[in-house]
């Protein structure tokens, strides 16, 4: 036997040794460990392509995406074509636990060269995307991009004052839902399309009232066709307030909930667009009640940035908890939505991803105690056992689940994304 032969021997057992002895633990406390590794490992995450190159696209690479969409660092080594795109995810599944989903912009699509307008896009531009997804047996979601364009420039784009500007945005928005549909067809598993513009002022508006009748009318010409929600779904996606839209944002939160309720849309919750002490988590058995689904953009917010790498937090344990210990995984899209360029970009969707899978681990293996001691009007056991909660032995489940999924288990991914930085990587320039 070799060392390296050993060494791996001796982490199993001792990987499967502390498992039992979790396992034992969560037991005398009610908890089935494997009930919950089952049901976590049918959780799909949505993956932002748009971490792996700093919300670029492949229409004109190397420009800043502007229209309040700041990505801070220069950390070496980004994407710089659809295939390194996909080579970079490529690792980052695997050393992710689980199967997930790719959350595409409509301009990350392949445009052989030529110049294809926003308004010309078809699902042809996206169909490497589609096989690349279909070998790998992830689904897709995907988004209009709204931004980084000269007819969003001056930070308008469906409530534009102009008729065809608007008609413009309206067009692209219409094409991208079909983008979706051609997807969700493809691949079998229901696309999410999410609508986010960055329309907004950086200063008091004289008006907010034409801008937002505007947008609820080019909404709807948008949504007009129906189409199969087997194939497609529509979610439409607030904002409190942006860089560049300090002071007004026409599709805020009451505006997109009104109207995701009206029109039977999805709403979107960006954990990073609200007040900055004001959380998600809250927010979704109250939507919950009065529509269907909801899709979210699990993010972190630090001051004025809604998009930093999620960590795991006591709000993101309090978005997965709000999600499994209330059985809405069918009816809440997990998505993420950061952008950190002053890091490794494959460690960036690593780290994120997995913390949002351990938060959901975390929740599976809540103890029924703490619901049950509330019923009975035991808030002093909720209390004391939501704080024991707190140390049980999740990252003994936790190493197991990845060991079993067949990815690496603790900090043993790093050595794979460093090892792929001297070989691939910083070959990039
Ligand atoms: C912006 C929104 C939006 C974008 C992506 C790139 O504030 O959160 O979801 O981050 O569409
Ligand atoms: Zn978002």
């Amino acid at each position: 036997m070799t060392l390296a032969n050993f060494a791996l021997m001796y982490k199993t057992k001792h990987i499967e040794k502390s498992y039992a002895l979790a396992h034992e633990r969560y037991a005398s406390l009610g908890v089935d460990v494997q009930q919950a590794l089952k049901n976590l490992a049918q959780i799909p995450v949505s993956l932002h392509c748009w971490q792996g190159d700093d919300v670029g696209g492949f229409e004109n690479v190397g420009a800043a995406p502007g229209n309040g969409l700041a990505v801070t660092g220069q950390y070496p080594g980004k994407a710089r074509t659809p295939d390194e795109l996909r080579a970079d995810l490529n690792l980052a599944l695997s050393l992710i636990p689980g199967k997930h989903r790719l959350n595409l912009h409509a301009f990350y699509g392949e445009f052989g060269g030529k110049r294809v307008d926003r308004d010309q896009i078809e699902p042809k531009h996206f169909a490497n995307w589609i096989s690349w997804a279909k070998k790998n047996g992830l689904g897709l979601d995907f988004n209009p991009t709204c931004f980084s364009h000269p007819k969003a420039a001056d930070g308008f784009t469906l409530a534009h004052t102009n008729k065809s500007i608007r008609q413009f945005w309206i067009e692209h928005c219409i094409r991208s839902r079909e983008i979706g549909a051609a997807m969700g067809r493809a691949l079998g598993k229901t696309c999410v399309t999410n609508v986010w513009i960055p329309d907004g002022m950086k200063d008091t508006p004289a008006d907010r009232v034409a801008p937002r009748a505007r947008l609820a009318e080019s909404l709807d010409a948008v949504f007009k066709k129906a189409i199969s929600p087997k194939l497609n779904l529509d979610a439409v996606e607030p904002k409190l307030f942006g860089i560049g839209s300090e002071s007004f944002v026409v599709g805020s939160h009451e505006f997109y909930m009104g109207y995701a309720v009206s029109r039977k849309k999805l709403l979107t919750l960006d954990a990073g667009h609200y007040h900055p002490t004001e959380g998600i988590a809250d927010k979704i058995s109250s939507v919950l009640q009065f529509m269907p689904e909801i899709l979210l953009h699990v993010s972190r917010g630090v001051r004025w940035d809604s998009d930093h790498v999620v960590i795991l937090n006591d709000d993101l344990l309090a978005i997965a908890r709000e999600i499994v210990v209330n059985g809405f995984e069918k009816r809440v899209h997990i998505g993420l939505d950061y952008f950190d360029a002053s890091i490794n970009r494959v460690a960036a969707w690593t780290i994120g991803t997995r913390n949002m899978i351990r938060a959901l681990l975390i929740a599976l293996l809540e103890p029924p105690v703490i619901k049950i001691a509330e019923v009975n009007g035991d808030l002093t056991t909720r209390l004391a056992m939501q704080e024991e909660t707190k140390t049980l032995p999740y990252g003994a489940v936790w190493d197991f689940y990845c060991e079993n999924q067949g990815v690496p288990t603790g900090e043993n991914w790093v050595t794979e994304v460093k090892r792929y930085e001297k070989e691939v990587l910083s070959k990039r320039n």
